[in-house]
């Protein structure tokens, strides 16, 4: 717990109650999804963990302060906003001094959970190892803070747009626990499969069970869940690469690096597949709120 942590009245009443609650992040909110759609899933998906009886915590920073559990309004004006702060973890401190807003990764969510003490995180994709990141160096923060938070993340594996199989060695050489919830195929977000493999999960309580085990021995590490998009709303992996391939000649192009390039590959691959990109990205977000409010009340 620290003084910048500030909860909204509901999420207070959960943790003072030990009732379940499932994190939520922002960055999806602001730069993943455009306006209006993004502010209907932000609602949608704290409206799905409500009805399982879980409290949602969706985490943005705000007025120099780590807000956990946003009141209406404020996730209006993450949705609607256009200078809004992309915050990894190096920006935490950065984004508080100046009281601006700033929407939290994977990464600063994991952070800002584990001090809050909640366990379970739900997102679309992780960030990972970019595609030729041989050349650029571009691996996402979100990899190493999941090395050390401990924090439950379910994520329908890896956004396609990144180099799958690299990401999967970095978790490994981290040393982040990787389950595929009910397969052994590492999803690739739009596609419910990838080739890659991953170790198996076959229910709720496994996860609960492995997760006490590693905070019983003290490791720091998160654990990654990676939950498939139901078959029927994927989109397949061949007809997905090619839309990607032609997104990532386009950032060259126009020589987008860096903390931008995330949220203009999603934006161009939404624009290519004409809004289908978008109805596939909610439905597994949706999809991962779920199953990581049947985790946070098993634990
Ligand atoms: N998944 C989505 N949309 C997103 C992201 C993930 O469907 O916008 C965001 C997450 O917040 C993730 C971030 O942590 O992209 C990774 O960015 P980078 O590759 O710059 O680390
Ligand atoms: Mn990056």
């Amino acid at each position: 717990m620290n003084k910048y942590l500030q909860f909204s009245p509901e999420v207070a009443y959960a943790i003072n109650n030990r009732l379940p609650i499932v994190a939520l992040e922002s960055t999806i909110i602001s730069h993943g999804m455009p306006y209006p759609q993004n502010l209907k899933v932000a609602e949608k998906l704290e409206k799905i963990a409500r009805e399982m009886g879980v409290v949602p915590a969706t985490i943005c920073l705000m007025d120099g302060k780590i807000k956990v559990g946003l009141e209406k309004d404020d996730l209006k004006i993450l949705a609607k906003a256009k200078n809004v702060a992309k915050v990894s973890s190096r920006d935490i401190g950065r984004i508080l001094a100046t009281g601006k807003t700033g929407a939290t990764t994977v990464a600063a969510t994991m952070k800002a959970a584990a001090w809050a003490g909640i366990k379970v995180f739900a997102t679309g994709g992780i960030g990972g190892v970019h595609r030729e990141a041989e050349n650029t160096f571009d691996i996402s923060n979100d990899l190493i803070e999941l090395s050390r938070n401990p924090v439950i993340v379910v994520s329908a594996g890896a956004k396609a747009i990144l180099d799958l199989s690299k990401t999967l060695e970095y978790l490994e050489t981290f040393g982040v626990p990787v389950f595929g919830y009910k397969t052994d195929d590492f999803p690739a977000f739009y596609s419910a499969e990838s080739s890659l493999k991953v170790d198996r999960v076959d229910s709720v309580k496994e996860i609960a069970e492995i997760y006490k085990i590693n905070r019983e021995l003290k490791l720091e590490c998160g654990v990654l869940i990676a939950n498939p998009i139901p078959k029927k709303d994927e989109i397949p992996f061949s007809e997905m690469d090619e839309y990607i391939q032609s997104a990532l000649k386009k950032a060259n192009k126009l020589n987008i690096s860096g903390r931008d390039l995330t949220p203009f590959l999603l934006k161009e691959i939404v624009e290519i597949t004409k809004g289908k990109s978008l109805e596939t990205n909610i439905k597994l977000v949706e999809n991962n709120v779920k199953l990581a409010c049947e985790i946070a009340k098993e634990l």
